[in-house]
């Protein structure tokens, strides 16, 4: 396939309710939309970077000037046989994984569209619908937590996970087991600890969690480790887990039994293959995180999931938590039971709705 133009699309969307982690409560998503052109079709992507370098250290005005200055030259007016062959085309940039992720990810859509085929049957999937997780932010009060949880587990989501920080740990979780019982419960730290506080995680070990996942600095391999040896719970990896090496040093180091795949953290569907693979290899198991995605974006996820090491639900819930309305119609449902159908029709197989775009859309440059 031939890449011929590449469109940005700076878009922004309210969320229905606010998302707070431990570095702070954010109302509304910004995003970029990346469409690519190439022998009669077209191809989407979703950079998830955000408005702050809070999460990751890659914002969404960072990323548009990355793609469109130093990525777009290194793929427009290229062919790729392969989408595989996207992310080493871009090799010459360093870092910038979600930047370099919403421009393979579109190039996955366009291939999977020019062969007719859903992203799945591209990517490897073997799933026919993903078992789906919620994630519930930092709330104001543990009654409002307990609402929270009530409404997640009545619309049928296979496990929660609780955002925690330091203060909004133990009475969390102990609340959620008190009401709730036996649910399966994970917690989120978004690295708000220190090694220092290997005792009050370890404090968390009587509630029988799933996994307590990024404890520790976002950069960090050695201190998970040494946690991981002083406390139950497993540790799950995210923040950390930037790169096929990252994941192989972790696993080296035992810093983690699980890891939490997201695509824009490692550049895109085949650098997340190649996690998903070394992790089936090693008997860990994998999940598929989000990033508040609007249905682009889920729908990528969605595919990917579909692969056979995904045994854990990820963080993919319904767009109606996140925005009302998604860019696309019908939106991604989640079914009584939990479950989200993997879409069959070609590419990521979802319809955007344009006008909605169009609308949310503040700024757009076609690149060719
Ligand atoms: O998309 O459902 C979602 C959000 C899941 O909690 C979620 N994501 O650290 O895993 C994580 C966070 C990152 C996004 S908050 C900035
Ligand atoms: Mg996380």
């Amino acid at each position: 396939m031939r890449i011929e133009r590449m469109t940005l699309r700076l878009v922004r969307l309210p969320l229905v309710a606010f998302f707070e982690t431990s570095f702070g409560r954010v109302y509304h998503r910004a995003f970029i939309l990346v469409t690519l052109d190439g022998d009669g079709a077209q191809g989407l992507g979703e950079c998830v970077a955000e408005v702050d370098p809070y999460y990751s250290s890659e914002t969404n005005v960072g990323a548009w000037h990355i793609i469109k200055d130093f990525l777009a030259p290194l793929v427009i007016g290229r062919t790729f046989a392969d989408p595989r062959e996207v992310f080493p085309a871009m090799a010459r940039v360093r870092g910038h994984h979600m930047a370099k992720a919403a421009v393979e990810m579109a190039a996955w859509d366009l291939a999977a569209r020019l062969r007719d085929v859903p992203l799945s049957r591209l990517l490897g999937g073997t799933l026919r619908e993903i078992p789906s997780g919620v994630s519930i932010g930092i709330q104001d009060s543990l009654e409002q937590l307990a609402a929270k949880v009530r409404t997640e587990l009545d619309a049928g989501y296979r496990r929660i996970k609780i955002k925690i920080k330091p203060g909004w740990d133990v009475s969390a979780v102990a609340m959620v087991r008190e009401r709730f019982g036996d649910i399966p419960l994970m917690v989120d730290a978004n690295a708000a600890y220190t090694l220092a506080d290997a005792e009050p995680l370890a404090a968390l070990d009587r509630f029988g969690l799933m996994m307590i996942e990024q404890p520790l600095e976002y950069d960090d391999v050695r201190d998970h480790a040494a946690l991981q040896r002083r406390i139950a719970t497993s540790i799950c990896l995210d923040e950390s887990i930037h790169s096929l090496r990252a994941a192989e040093e972790a696993l080296a180091l035992e810093a983690c039994r699980i890891i939490n795949i997201k695509p824009g953290r490692l550049g895109g569907h085949a650098q997340s293959i190649r996690v998903h693979d070394l992790c089936a290899a090693r008997g860990i198991p994998v999940w598929h995180g989000g990033m508040l995605e609007s249905g682009v974006g889920r729908a990528h996820n969605i595919h990917l999931a579909s692969l056979p090491n995904f045994t854990l639900p990820g963080d993919i819930a319904a767009s109606r938590r996140y925005f009302a309305p998604d860019l696309i119609e019908p939106g991604i449902e989640v079914s009584a039971n939990g479950m989200v159908a993997v879409p069959t029709g070609p590419g990521i197989g979802v319809a955007v709705d344009w006008d909605r775009v169009e609308a949310a859309t503040i700024e757009t440059l076609a690149i060719d």
